[in-house]
């Protein structure tokens, strides 16, 4: 089924929370929901705007121009700074609002702050939400901030993600620019680890629309293309943002927020894969349960990792590096007794 098909009935409408609704990425986001580019063209959408107290006004002043916009899909919307108010029947949440570390703050201090809202917003999502819950951490660190979330909810492991999407994205882009396949064309991109700079865009089993494999044209997955340019070049994009832009990248990140709920609801293609983080199964010797980005396909409405790719000695050295990361990230969280 694609977001286009006309179903038999009229969907249920669907509940969103989205959390740092005042914030930039959600700017983007909510009109994009309430258009319709999630849930398809049929689904009424009713929206729950979440935010910290100081800021609900201006999350009051987002959902006036989404009235505004007179969305005819868009049904309630509810701006609120409780999170249980916000979670309650939700289908999904996109966590994007977080802690963001401050000058001088230790990487302990970061992951404090985010076990304080990540905690409890876990718990408040397990006490009210719907089994079929959908959950989108994009507030960084991502990673970690989603294992928070389920650590303390005890969410199902299938309930949880948190966004590589836009490096996915990101990724397919550069690649578009090099070889002149567009976009559309590209299948079977990865990126490996953590939405961090240790993350592992790998282009060993990218192939265009008619299958033919594109590594070997692009110097091999090893080769000084792929490791000198490709990979730092999509792993450092976000400071080139902001350091191009003046402020971090919020509407490629709501647009790749848009793509990550759109394919686990619709599924994905049978000839290709997205990236997405989401707790190990141990696929790829990943440790069980650490929140870590795989090569996914939606079927039936879950994601499934993809089984059997082969990783060389490089490769697997970069992806044990990110999730060694992954890994002392989590040391921490259980150390400071923040789940
Ligand atoms: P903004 O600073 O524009 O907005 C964040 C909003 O979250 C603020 O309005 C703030 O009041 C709110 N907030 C803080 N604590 C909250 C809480 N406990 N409950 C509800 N709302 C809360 O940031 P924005 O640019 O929108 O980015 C949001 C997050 O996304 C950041 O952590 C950022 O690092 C992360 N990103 C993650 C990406 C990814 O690919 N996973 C890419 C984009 C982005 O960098």
């Amino acid at each position: 089924m694609t977001p286009n098909d006309i179903p038999a009935v009229e969907p249920a409408p669907v509940t969103v929370a989205v959390t740092g609704a005042a914030g930039q990425i959600s700017y983007s986001l909510l009109f994009r929901l309430a258009a319709g580019e999630v849930y398809g063209p049929h689904s009424r959408v009713n929206l729950r705007l979440l935010e910290i107290p100081a800021a609900t006004d201006a999350a009051r002043g987002v959902a006036m121009e989404l009235e505004d916009s007179a969305f005819p899909l868009l049904g309630e919307v509810t701006v609120t700074a409780d999170a249980e108010t916000a979670f309650d029947g939700v289908d999904a949440a996109f966590l994007i609002g977080a802690k963001p570390r401050g000058k001088g703050a230790q990487r302990s201090d970061l992951l404090a702050d985010n076990g304080a809202i990540f905690g409890p917003q876990g718990r408040a999502l397990a006490a009210g939400a719907k089994e079929g819950l959908r959950v989108l951490v994009v507030g960084n660190p991502a990673n970690t901030n989603a294992a928070i979330a389920a650590a303390a909810g005890s969410l199902q492991p299938h309930q949880i993600t948190a966004m590589t999407r836009l490096d996915h994205n990101r990724a397919l882009a550069q690649v578009a620019a090099k070889t002149g396949v567009p976009v559309g064309g590209l299948r079977r991109m990865t990126v490996w680890g953590n939405h961090s700079s240790t993350q592992f865009p790998d282009i060993t089993e990218l192939v265009d629309a008619d299958g033919r494999g594109l590594a070997e044209a692009l110097g091999g997955a090893d080769g000084r293309w792929s490791t000198e340019e490709f990979i730092p070049k999509v792993a450092d994009r976000g400071a080139e943002i902001i350091s191009v832009r003046g402020s971090s990248s919020a509407a490629s990140a709501a647009s790749a927020a848009v793509d990550h709920m759109r394919d686990w609801v619709f599924g994905t293609p049978v000839d290709d894969w997205v990236s997405v983080a989401l707790p190990s199964d141990g696929s790829y010797g990943v440790p069980e349960g650490l929140v870590c980005s795989f090569p996914c396909r939606s079927v039936d409405g879950r994601w499934q990792i993809v089984q059997g790719l082969e990783l060389s000695p490089a490769q697997r050295s970069r992806l044990d590096a990110s999730v060694a990361e992954i890994a002392e990230e989590w040391d921490t969280v259980r150390r400071l007794g923040l789940v």
